[in-house]
């Protein structure tokens, strides 16, 4: 099986979540913007459809005849499919429901430079940003991170399940654009989230992940992406 993801090309953005599933899983996808020709395919994609689903925004992810859109339910259906997702009913859906969560809490990473709208450039709503940063970085960040933690510290050394799935991953990738965009408030935080910050590391070193963060398909974090760093966003 050959997967098909659609997302912008030049950055990690949403795309990144799904990525990491498929890079750990080994499985053989094709980043489908990313290909010479590729951006039409992906303008057709949401204009007119992908056997017969209109996606409203990427990433999506074409499986043979499946199309799936959501970060978090197209993570689930790549983790369920390729040996990371845990079994069990109750597992399962504790997973998907930290995926969800972890998706909530990009949202609102991606609130933090377009408070206003994602329509009008972040020059053009500064002041909001501002306020909205704090807010996160004060009330947001503590919140979403200690309640990963928490999870942590009941479940043991992965969120869901007995074995890393694909809500780890997601926690990884959340937990490296928070350093990435927020470096001063999250060394704050660093001390009170030990659990979640060793998860990090693990992830980091899993074969094919520390191959894939080290190659030049792991597009680095930049100002296009959901994860931005703005020094006026951050604080001391
Ligand atoms: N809830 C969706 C959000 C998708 C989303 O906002 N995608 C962005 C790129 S990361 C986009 O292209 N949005 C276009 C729009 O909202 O008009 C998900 O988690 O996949």
């Amino acid at each position: 099986m050959k997967y098909e993801l659609y997302y912008w090309p030049g950055l990690q953005g949403r795309g990144e979540f799904a990525r990491l599933v498929m890079e750990d899983a080994g499985a053989d996808y094709v980043d489908v913007a990313r290909e010479k020709g590729g951006m039409p395919k992906l303008m057709a994609a949401l204009e007119r459809g992908l056997d017969g689903v209109i996606p409203f925004a990427p990433p999506f992810l074409r499986a043979g005849k499946v199309v799936v859109a959501q970060t978090a339910n197209i993570t689930r259906f790549l983790g369920e499919r390729l040996g990371l997702a845990p079994a069990g009913e109750h597992d399962r859906f504790l997973a998907s429901t930290i995926a969800l969560t972890i998706a909530d809490l990009v949202t609102e990473v991606h609130d933090t430079h377009h408070p206003i709208t994602p329509e009008k450039a972040y020059e053009s709503q500064k002041a909001a940003a501002k306020k909205r940063a704090k807010a996160f970085r004060d009330e947001r960040i503590p919140k979403f991170t200690e309640w990963l933690e928490n999870l942590l510290k009941k479940n043991g050394k992965v969120l869901a399940g007995r074995r890393i799935s694909y809500a780890d991953l997601s926690a990884f990738q959340v937990i490296s654009g928070l350093d990435y965009a927020f470096p001063h408030a999250m060394a704050r935080r660093k001390r009170n989230l030990k659990r979640l910050y060793a998860l990090r590391d693990r992830v980091a070193e899993r074969p094919r992940l520390a191959a894939y963060l080290a190659s030049t398909r792991r597009v680095p974090f930049n100002e296009t992406g959901i994860f931005r760093h703005y020094p006026e966003l951050d604080s001391r």
